[in-house]
């Protein structure tokens, strides 16, 4: 089979230590061959074009061009090897306009999914990865052994500068450990950035010499790259220790620049990924979540929202722990079934997972059963929603994390803590559909 001029299916190639491997999801379009579209794929995110080149001499292609060296036809998947120089050092940018750009346009599919990427050593080692990683956070709070709560002050928007910090006060004092914006909340009119970080940071101050407890304020900076870069600088000067960007509409090459200057200010980024969705969540079409997370733990956010499995977003099980494995974990393992390949992240940090969406008192048993201690519950219309208001709301959500700690039921624990026990009179345990 030849595509271009050029054959791309080599089953006997075997990968060199360097290449970066592609795993795909291929459903050719009517009339057009599984060996035709991998064929299309593989030229098309390589080196190759429609028609045969004269522009240059076979053999020099031969050596740089993808090799599709395994395909799954039932299950269509297949494996696509790229030598690592068809790719920029550091550059995440150029890595998606080659193995996630023009192929999702190609007549010869009918849909596409780019599963996972396994990154050689040379190219994880062209990025910083995370400032500060799972033990870099728990340092800054000084808590080691249990999952640290979060909110998102709610609403979304509406509030004033003034409202916002006070409210965040008492869901400080409540017990929660991070306040976060929430992610459409910049600078708005009825809600001025700089005003808002200035009363929020005074509020977590004021919390932290009431609790006795490290709290901390992670304000949305998300926009162009040059007003990000200001409002990291203020944060900073403000005593913020913070900053939260929409990864994905900020985009990797704002971002990649963005860790330059938070590494220098030495600000924790905690990554909200909104509109992920648009391309993630179809089965059969579009970039894994996978990916997404792999290439936002090698440009090194230290927080980053995986899903809940039990709350209102979508993300099965399988989906959100294997995600939480790859941004946790030193080696991973190849698992062609759950579509991981294998990985290895040399000396990346582990990321911060975080837990967030339909999320309440009720349900936190369940996530630590699934997720384990090492995760950050965030909890917004849990908290804000409580029938007594924030303030009680946010001891609720302490009072299920503290049941779990002393490994008392919370069913058990709300007959001696009233606020946890009208937390659940409203909410039970059920998840959020
Ligand atoms: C949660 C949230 C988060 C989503 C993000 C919201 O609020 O603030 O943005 O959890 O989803 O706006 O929905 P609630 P994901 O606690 O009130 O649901 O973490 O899946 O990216
Ligand atoms: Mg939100």
């Amino acid at each position: 089979m030849v595509y271009g001029g050029y054959k791309f299916i080599e089953k006997k190639y075997n990968p060199r230590e360097t290449d970066l491997i592609a795993l795909f999801y291929v459903d050719p379009t009517k009339g057009i061959s599984f060996e035709k579209a991998l064929e299309a794929i593989a030229s098309e995110s390589s080196v190759g074009t429609w028609t045969k080149l004269k522009t240059i001499q076979e053999k020099k292609q031969n050596k740089l061009k993808a090799k599709v060296f395994w395909y799954d036809k039932k299950k269509k998947l297949c494996k696509i090897a790229y030598p690592i120089e068809l790719f920029e050092l550091s550059n995440i940018p150029q890595l998606l306009s080659s193995v996630a750009g023009n192929i999702f346009g190609i007549k010869a599919v009918e849909n596409l999914k780019l599963l996972d990427i396994k990154l050689p050593k040379i190219y994880i080692n062209s990025f910083e990865g995370p400032e500060f990683g799972i033990i870099g956070v728990r340092n800054l709070f000084n808590v080691k052994d249990r999952p640290l709560l979060g909110s998102i002050i709610k609403p979304k928007l509406g509030l004033n500068a003034s409202e916002h910090a006070k409210l965040a006060y008492k869901v400080w004092i409540g017990g929660v450990d991070i306040i976060k914006d929430d992610e459409n909340l910049t600078n708005q009119p009825f809600n001025k950035f700089e005003e808002r970080i200035i009363k929020s940071l005074e509020a977590r101050d004021k919390a932290i010499n009431e609790t006795g407890e490290r709290k901390e304020y992670m304000p949305n900076i998300t926009g162009p790259i040059d007003l990000m870069m200001e409002r990291a600088e203020f944060v900073k000067n403000q005593g913020g220790n913070y900053v939260m960007v929409d990864v994905v509409t900020v985009g990797f090459s704002a971002l990649q620049f963005l860790r330059k200057i938070t590494g220098k200010l030495k600000l924790v980024i905690h990554a909200h990924r909104a509109m992920h969705a648009a391309f993630t969540r179809k089965r059969n079409h579009g970039i894994s979540m996978l990916v997404l997370a792999k290439l936002l733990r090698l440009v090194g956010v230290d927080q980053l929202h995986i899903g809940t499995i039990v709350g209102k977003m979508e993300g099965s099980k399988e989906e959100v722990l294997e995600i939480k494995k790859e941004i946790e974990k030193e080696i991973i393992d190849e698992n062609i079934k759950a579509k991981v390949l294998s990985q290895f992240w040399y000396n990346i940090k582990p990321v911060f997972p975080v837990a967030s969406g339909g999320l309440h008192p009720g349900i936190v048993e369940d996530l630590v059963r699934y997720f384990g201690k090492d995760i950050i519950i965030q909890m917004g219309g849990g908290i804000h929603g409580h029938p007594k208001g924030a303030l009680y709301g946010a001891i609720a959500a302490r009072q299920a994390i503290d049941a779990i700690m002393k490994g008392i039921k919370i069913k058990e624990y709300a007959k001696t803590h009233k606020e946890l026990s009208i937390a659940l009179k409203k909410w039970g345990k059920k998840r959020v559909k």
